[in-house]
């Protein structure tokens, strides 16, 4: 039975290139009427346990990205979102904008063409070319730091830059083992030990921000792909996508490097064989401004539901 207490969260999963996404469209809490970084930080301190409720078992699962949808405070944008997961918040999240942008698509909200959608790091244009095709123009992206080298235990030296995409990565030169799906176990215990020897030593993004993402690259299989990834979420869970904030990273230390020209095409496989479609345009103060394309698909329209007395709302 349904009782006026009952709590009712509609949302949408749609996977990008093989990464789940599940937008929440009606029934979260009430986050205030400030700046989506204002409204991040109620989110986070005040109503953790939705994001719990919505991620976790038994009503999700550790690899989904959820999106809440809230009111824009930019009128010139179709919607504004917070990105969350199985250990925290988001500020962009690539594959989860192109989830969303299909899902608006799907619902009637939004048409083909260009949209501007807010995040808690800045506006994000996405531009939907079919139902199922997206093109997003990230928040600007740079490489802070140059091959940067540590002692990491059981993996010996690491070299690697950190970068910036929407979120700290620091993107290994050398994978310890094959990017091979099979071996993703071993991939995602050597990222986290990367991942907790950069904290170690203190090495940080600007304003101490962690680095919670690894990257480590390898060739491709696909002829037209340029370069496979393996990207590790803080979470401990890995993208299916190649990871459009980790693209963004990828294109942006490439740009420093001098080895990708704006424009210049960019084919970024996942571990799973996905792909995603890069290229940069430099903006008016000469920063890199990243361009992803991928596919989304829906796969499915649900209400979660929390009864009362639930005694397991979340794992
Ligand atoms: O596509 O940016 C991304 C992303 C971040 C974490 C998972 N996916």
């Amino acid at each position: 039975m349904i009782t006026s207490n009952t709590q009712r969260i509609r949302v949408i999963d749609s996977h990008t290139e093989g990464e789940p996404t599940r937008v929440v469209l009606g029934g979260g809490p009430d986050l205030g009427s400030g700046s989506l970084a204002e409204r991040l930080q109620i989110f986070r301190t005040q109503h953790d346990g939705f994001r719990r409720l919505i991620i976790l078992e038994p009503r999700g699962y550790d690899a989904v990205v959820g999106a809440l949808m809230c009111e824009p405070t930019d009128s010139s944008c179709a919607a504004a979102v917070i990105f969350f997961n199985n250990a925290g918040y988001l500020g962009m999240c690539g594959h989860g904008t192109i989830g969303l942008a299909v899902t608006l698509y799907h619902l009637g909200r939004i048409g083909l063409g260009v949209q501007r959608i807010e995040t808690p790091v800045g506006i994000v244009e996405v531009n939907v070319l079919s139902p199922n095709q997206v093109t997003i123009e990230n928040v600007a992206s740079y490489r802070k730091t140059k091959d940067i080298m540590i002692d990491v235990e059981g993996l010996g030296q690491v070299t690697g830059d950190v970068a910036y995409g929407g979120n700290w990565f620091f993107l290994a030169k050398n994978a310890p083992f094959d990017l091979n799906i099979k071996n993703v176990r071993q991939l995602t215990d050597a990222a986290d030990k990367v991942r907790y020897r950069l904290r170690d030593l203190g090495i940080t993004g600007d304003n101490g921000a962690e680095i919670d993402h690894v990257e480590f690259f390898g060739p491709a299989e696909h002829p037209e792909a340029h370069s496979r990834n393996y990207v590790y979420c803080p979470g401990g869970e890995y993208d299916r996508s190649p990871c459009g904030t980790g693209t963004s990273a990828k294109v942006a230390c490439l740009a420093a490097d001098g080895i990708l020209a704006p424009d210049q095409p960019w084919v970024q496989e996942s571990i799973i064989g996905s792909s995603f479609q890069a290229t940069y345009r430099h903006d008016l103060q000469g920063r890199v401004i990243p361009r992803i394309t991928g596919r989304a698909f829906i796969v499915s329209e649900a209400t979660l539901i929390r009864q009362p007395g639930d005694p397991f709302p979340t794992r």
